[in-house]
């Protein structure tokens, strides 16, 4: 694909948008502009190719695509079937998994996809099966407020919030704490690692349905062998959110004990994150789970999303490609740089390092709360995110960490030479801010003083590391 061709559909693209509202137009202009021109390390995000982008941009939104491929409640879904198979296709033959559900929209509702999926499988079948009807609406009423009951009263065993848990693995706040009765495992204080051992004993006390492995801020790999070890022994089903790590598991980084494919009952994850494909989410299981987990939409879906199912498609295609395994080694390699480079110049970081994409760095060593870490950073052109770190005393809004991570940089084509100045810069920003106080003379977990010319100049250095790797190189919008 030519440059050109890449600039000319973008051009062509605002032009059209301009016409009906140039305020948007203007916003998607200047939203490429602010993502040239800051360092971004929220581990979350990344650039989609320039094909994932456009195939999201068409007449497939305009589609509506209930049912899964060849047995949809609409007319006309053949184009939407080709897509949804080819992104299915791409997704089982990328991970070896048995079955590949491409429609969710995000990765909470891919979780919830997989929880109601569990439900069906674990607790509604079996009540359907003893009542001998073949669906709900057979069931009497009685027997459908026991079930009802039933499915209300279940148990899932998840990774802590602090310890790096996502609040959807059945956290209060979230509708899958509304929905189970949850337990957690944090990490050994000492190490910042997952205790096994503390795992195997509390899925014993606790006897879940649904055992859940994965994470959003844990800066170490997870033996997910172990993991279905511990629910098997407790009849439980092992589920992995790899929202996170997808794309270090699609480029063979993550293998054996630490790719969750082959040993969870069911998989899932986003396709934006460190897989860098469109916004959206996926589900893979093994094959007693495909019927029920096909049943995504409309259980908890509303319609597929055809175009982004297309930029899923994609996007899965380009990560089939040999070069997505040195993308996928390179994260890795440039979190450990970043890391060591953090670690040398004293920073202290949670579990002392990372094996995969993301840093955690404990901000209290530098009298920080996560909030003032921030913003000062943001105000110097860094861009990250706030985060907990284990047993944090400032809670889930101030917090003490910030989590940085490498997908975005490297897909740049950042290296660990970078990823040392990139270090020096954060560094800097954070000896150098102040924590302040309240009016009432109490410490501000917000307030933080950082010398305005100091945060400049940080910004400016930070737009000359990015200068050497434009993003979109092939996008001028003129
Ligand atoms: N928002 C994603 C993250 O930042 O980790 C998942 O919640």
């Amino acid at each position: 694909m030519s440059r050109n061709a890449e600039s000319t559909a973008f051009r062509s693209a605002l032009e059209v948008i301009r016409a009906v509202e140039p305020r948007v137009a203007d916003a998607i202009g200047a939203e490429l502009t602010d993502q040239r021109e800051s360092l971004k390390l929220i581990a979350s995000e990344n650039y989609a190719s320039p094909a994932t982008l456009l195939a999201m941009g068409n007449w497939f939104s305009d589609k509506y695509a209930e049912g899964t491929v060849g047995r949809r409640f609409y007319a006309g879904c053949q184009n939407v079937d080709t897509v949804e198979a080819l992104a299915a296709e791409h997704a089982r033959e990328l991970f070896g998994a048995a079955h590949a559900y491409v429609q969710p929209h995000s990765g909470i509702d891919a979780n919830l996809v997989a929880f109601w999926a569990v439900l069906a499988d674990r607790v509604e079948s079996p009540a359907l099966k003893k009542a001998q009807v073949r669906q709900v609406n057979d069931l009497t009423e009685a027997d459908w407020f026991a079930l009802r009951r039933e499915l209300g009263n279940q148990r899932m065993l998840g990774m802590s919030l602090d310890a790096g848990g996502h609040l959807t693995h059945g956290f209060r706040p979230n509708i899958s704490g509304k929905m189970f009765d949850q337990r957690s495992y944090g990490t050994d204080p000492a190490t910042g690692l997952i205790d096994y051992d503390r795992v195997a004993e509390v899925a014993r006390e606790f006897k879940p349905l649904i055992l859940v492995g994965g994470y959003s801020a844990y800066p170490r790999k997870v033996n997910f062998r172990i993991l279905r070890e511990i629910a098997d022994s407790v009849g439980a089903t092992f589920m992995v959110d790899m929202a996170h790590f997808a794309g270090l598991v699609a480029g063979k980084v993550f293998t054996g004990d630490f790719d969750p494919v082959p040993h969870a009952h069911i998989v899932t994850t986003t396709t934006h994150k460190s897989l860098r494909g469109p916004r959206g989410g996926m589900v893979l299981c093994q094959p007693e789970l495909a019927d029920q987990v096909d049943r995504g939409c409309p259980m908890v879906l509303g319609g597929p999303l055809p175009h982004v199912m297309a930029a899923k498609a994609v996007a899965l295609a380009e990560a089939r490609r040999p070069d997505f395994a040195d993308y996928a080694q390179r994260i890795v390699d440039n979190a450990q740089a970043l890391a060591e480079g953090l670690l040398r110049r004293g920073a202290k970081l949670v579990t002392g390092g990372t094996d995969n994409h993301l840093v955690l760095i404990d901000v209290s060593g530098y009298g920080l709360t996560g909030r003032q870490a921030e913003q000062a950073l943001l105000d110097s052109g860094i861009v990250t995110n706030r985060n907990s770190v284990p047993q944090d005393p400032n809670g889930a809004w101030y917090t003490s960490g910030i989590r940085i991570g490498t997908p975005a940089l490297t897909t740049r084509g950042l290296g660990t030479a970078e990823m040392d100045q990139t270090a020096e810069l954060i560094h800097t920003v954070l000896t150098q801010t102040t924590a302040g106080v309240n009016a009432d003379g109490t410490p501000s977990k917000a307030k933080y003083t950082l010398d305005a010319g100091l945060a400049d100049k940080v910004a400016r250095q930070a737009t000359d590391l990015l200068a050497t790797h434009p993003l979109y190189p092939s996008v001028d919008l003129g």
